[in-house]
């Protein structure tokens, strides 16, 4: 074996315990598996969590999350440390991909490939009969092993090469910005961005069995041969020497997986900031490009569509909410040259704006709604921002108990989308309260999160350091989501 082998197959296995670990606690947070993307809390094929939502009283999305433990998740504990989950979840990912590209690679260039992938059908039955030896608790003899044995050489196959690209296609079909962007391809799933999702959680299964067959497996076939091979790449090497290599890269992979969860837990903040610092830049650059244009049909609108985030409870939402709106202004404001007050009818009177999108909030969940409202270049046509606005701050009506009111800042860039929009009609009725009336903002290419309801008012800003905790939004400042929300 190779060097390269050696180094890349403990990087796999390291970055796949992180994934499956970060996965687990992304998947916690709203533990339901669909094949459809009209998710109703009754129409899942697999469910992990106990909660069941009362029909008599408002309940949101995040009601539904369960907490899991931090022994097998990462970093697992309180409910919305998940967006700490989700940052280790694509970090690790890019070092899987790279550990991926180098292993590809080699394999390819090398001519490698051709001692996995199986270049005659008489490998079936070959691994038939091994697999009758292995289920009579027997071992193919040590002759059979060149360097695997024919069953070994078909489940290596699928699992350095079929499964990787099972999971990088589902991976990007959850996105809602690649989503949004490339229905075509979406017809892989049968343009389900939940089927995506379910075969990622079945693939992670596969994974599973495997780690758990393979590990057993090269510690009962011979072992003394096997650990050799896997640390130093050769049997000439004394049993002691490779045995204590072993060890040590496991115990590493344990000592680092304990601080990774400690460290993540304890200083969030911080945390935040490494990953987010390491993310940013990569899911602008290959996300930031992509504009959403998917509409859907009148037919294809949800019946149900989930609530997340409790409608304003402050008397000066009450008084607004109980005239009917009437004295409600949108203020737009900060760095313009013509700052705005305008209301209700106001907005109606302007070019009015319709689509039918598909709702992704970062939870997991999915529904298709009818959109009716103004698009956002028409107000920053009216405001005029000045050359040094980059960001987009909406301010919401929603105080939480901490009195801290609900925002989220945009990239002045993703507001002259075609499909960015401040919409007062949701399925050609006016928006309702508990979906954000009288105002809320659609921007297809981000997630749920970002669409803030309620809408107060709308500051052009150079930068956001200044407002709330300085992260660019209220779900980051508080339950430190990443900023750019488009994966
Ligand atoms: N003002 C405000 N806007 C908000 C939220 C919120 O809590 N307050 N929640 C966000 C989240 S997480 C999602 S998924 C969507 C949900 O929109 P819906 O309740 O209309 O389904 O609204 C977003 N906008
Ligand atoms: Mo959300």
């Amino acid at each position: 074996m190779p060097l390269v082998i050696v180094i890349t197959h403990f990087l796999n296995m390291f970055c796949v315990l992180l994934l499956i670990r970060s996965g687990l606690h992304i998947l916690a947070d709203h533990p339901m598996l669909y094949w459809t993307d009209h998710t109703r809390r009754d129409n899942y094929w697999l469910k992990f969590g106990k909660k069941n939502m009362p029909d008599n009283k408002l309940w949101t999305a995040h009601d539904e999350a369960e907490v899991s433990s931090h022994v097998y998740t990462l970093p697992g504990g309180g409910h919305h440390e998940f967006g700490l989950a989700r940052n280790w979840h694509f970090a690790t990912a890019i070092l899987w991909l790279a550990t991926g590209a180098v292993y590809w690679g080699y394999m390819f260039t090398t001519g490698a490939w051709r001692r996995l992938v199986p270049t005659s059908w008489n490998i079936v039955p070959a691994a038939w009969h091994d697999l009758l030896t292995y289920l009579s608790f027997h071992r193919p003899p040590v002759s059979a092993f060149h360097p695997y044995d024919p069953l070994q050489q078909l489940t290596y196959a699928a699992v350095a090469f079929l499964l990787p690209v099972l999971m990088i296609t589902t991976a990007l079909a959850m996105s809602p910005a690649f989503m949004n962007r490339f229905p075509r391809y979406m017809l892989l799933f049968g343009g389900r961005r939940q089927v995506a999702r379910s075969l990622h959680f079945i693939g992670m299964v596969l994974f599973s069995v495997f780690i758990i067959i393979h590990v057993t497996l090269v510690a009962l076939v011979y072992f003394y041969r096997n650990v050799r091979l896997i640390t130093f790449g050769t049997t000439h090497v004394s049993f002691g020497a490779a045995l204590t290599v072993f060890c040590a890269a496991l115990l590493f992979v344990l000592v680092f997986n304990i601080v990774a969860t400690y460290f993540t837990l304890n200083h969030r903040v911080r945390m935040r900031k490494i990953l987010v610092g390491i993310l940013q830049p990569v899911i602008h650059g290959v996300f930031g490009r992509l504009v959403p244009r998917k509409t859907y049909k009148k037919k294809d609108i949800s019946d149900f569509f989930r609530i997340n985030g409790y409608p304003p409870e402050t008397q000066e939402f009450y008084r607004l909410r109980d005239g009917g709106y009437k004295d409600w202004r949108l203020e737009v404001g900060g760095l313009v040259e013509h700052p705005l007050s305008i209301s209700l009818d106001e907005l109606q009177a302007m070019p009015k704006k319709e689509q039918i999108t598909k709702h992704i909030c970062i939870q997991g969940w999915s529904a298709i709604g009818e959109w009716g409202g103004v698009h956002m270049r028409e107000i920053i046509a009216r405001a005029k921002p000045s050359k040094r606005v980059k960001y987009v701050v909406f301010h919401a009506y929603d105080v939480d108990a901490d009195g801290k009111p609900f925002y989220e800042a945009l990239r002045l860039s993703d507001m002259k989308d075609a499909q960015t929009i401040l919409a007062y009609e949701m399925n050609w009725q006016p928006l309702s309260l508990e979906h954000g009336a009288p105002l809320r903002l659609r921007c297809e290419r981000k997630l749920g999160y970002k669409m803030v309801k309620y809408i107060k008012s709308i500051e052009f800003v150079e930068d956001f350091k200044h407002i709330g905790a300085g992260r660019g939004g209220y779900r980051e400042d508080n339950v430190l989501f990443d900023w750019e929300a488009s994966i």
